[in-house]
């Protein structure tokens, strides 16, 4: 009697306990899958097969880490303020070597603000400054060569200060795309047009077009007072010469960026109607990849900190979240002027640091950032999602006197 009670229970329970964790049609796998699975799915299951590249990560060829190197060559004056480079071109790679342009500011004093400044304080980081440039052959080691394009003359369009140029290669010929302010900058915004000059070298020289290359838009709408960071590329037999506007008032300006056209260099570009293109973004850095266009939206927006890809360039999905992301980034991008309709893609470039100090010795540097977010590379060091960073990364965003007193008083009232 008593076996026969057990001999029935022991399935009964066996069927009880294994009755939660039945695995059916509908359970998700133990590997993941590479393709949507057709199955029911949570909302965040579908968005990391619909909006991602690849469900994981490291295989999404526009997912990346970022890894940095102090440059050697150039000389900051013991970082005292009185010396910057900032802004960098994309790197091109021309007569056996490597050229790189930058915002060059040189001045008796740091930064001091509009109202203190005069015809050689700086009132900004860019303000009475030149473009410079430099060449390296191993992309770590670089050669100051000096001016490329100075301050015009008053009163041509820029006299005050030329700042954040771009490089073009069009037909054998080069073209650098930059801010040209005839104020200092802080007067009335950071207001200016985009200007430019061309040469038949990198070495120069260089010609001032001395025209406005892309105007403003008209009064009220988005770009009607900055078009700052021109950024070129050539893709579908047309230079896409991206940019970015400051708008939407003090005291938060939001940035965004647009796109504008042409077959000729020097314009007249053609304004895309669904701009801006770029809802996040500043200082952003675009390049071919495949059949479209891939952009690090750095900073500023909701989608700040992602890479996005447009296949048609104009057209932005997010492709991947990343971190510590290249500020004001200039790529070596090979195909970036080869018309291409299969981009590589980009595995270094030079960036900078706008806070290497405090404000009174305010100076940015330029710097180098290696990546994989390239077609051609499988770096898998570069692919890791589960990146530790150091203690101080984090305490260096320490709390302002502001925020402790906040909290200080949430404490004292808890008191009462
Ligand atoms: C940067 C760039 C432009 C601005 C200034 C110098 O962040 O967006 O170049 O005018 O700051």
């Amino acid at each position: 009697m008593k076996r026969l009670k057990l001999s029935y229970l022991l399935p009964i329970l066996v069927g009880i306990l294994l009755v939660p964790c039945k695995i059916t049609a509908q359970t998700f796998p133990f590997i993941l899958p590479k393709e949507k699975p057709n199955q029911p799915l949570s909302a965040s299951m579908q968005r990391n097969y619909d909006n991602y590249l690849t469900p994981r990560p490291e295989d999404n060829e526009l997912y990346t880490q970022f890894k940095y190197t102090p440059l050697k060559g150039l000389d900051y004056s013991n970082h005292d303020g009185t010396v910057t480079r900032r802004d960098p071109s994309k790197v091109i790679f021309e007569n056996g070597k490597y050229y790189v342009w930058y915002t060059h500011r040189q001045t008796p004093t740091p930064p001091k603000g509009a109202k203190m400044s005069n015809d050689t304080i700086p009132s900004a980081d860019w303000d009475l400054a030149e473009i410079w440039y430099a060449t390296s052959v191993d992309g770590f080691t670089w050669e100051e060569q000096g001016v490329a394009i100075p301050r015009p003359p008053k009163p041509h369009l820029g006299h005050r200060s030329v700042a954040t140029a771009d490089i073009l290669k069009w037909k054998g010929k080069f073209y650098m795309y930059y801010q040209g302010f005839s104020e200092a900058s802080g007067t009335r915004g950071d207001d200016c047009p985009v200007l430019a000059s061309y040469a038949d070298s990198p070495d120069g020289p260089w010609t001032a077009v001395n025209k406005i290359i892309i105007p403003n838009g008209p009064k009220n709408t988005w770009d009607q007072f900055s078009i700052h960071d021109p950024y070129p590329l050539v893709y579908k037999d047309k230079i896409y010469l991206y940019y970015k506007s400051d708008f939407d008032g003090n005291p938060e300006l939001i940035r965004m960026q647009g796109l504008a056209t042409s077959d000729n260099p020097l314009g007249p570009f053609t304004k895309n109607p669904l701009n801006p293109v770029l809802a996040s973004g500043h200082e952003t850095t675009l390049f071919p990849f495949k059949d479209g266009i891939a952009a690090l939206t750095i900073k500023d927006g909701n989608e700040h900190k992602t890479i996005q890809f447009a296949k048609d360039g104009v057209n932005f999905e997010i492709a991947s979240i990343v971190e510590l992301m290249p500020t004001a980034a200039g790529p070596y991008i090979p195909d970036a002027f080869t018309n291409t309709k299969d981009g590589r893609g980009i595995t270094w470039g030079i960036s900078h640091f706008i806070n290497y100090t405090t404000w009174s010795k305010n100076h940015s540097i330029l710097v180098r950032f290696d990546c994989d977010l390239s077609l051609d590379v499988n770096d898998p060091e570069m692919k890791k999602h589960h990146v530790y960073h150091r203690p101080e990364v984090y305490f260096s965003q320490g709390l302002s006197k502001k925020q402790k007193a906040r909290i200080e008083k949430e404490n004292e009232k808890l008191k009462d």
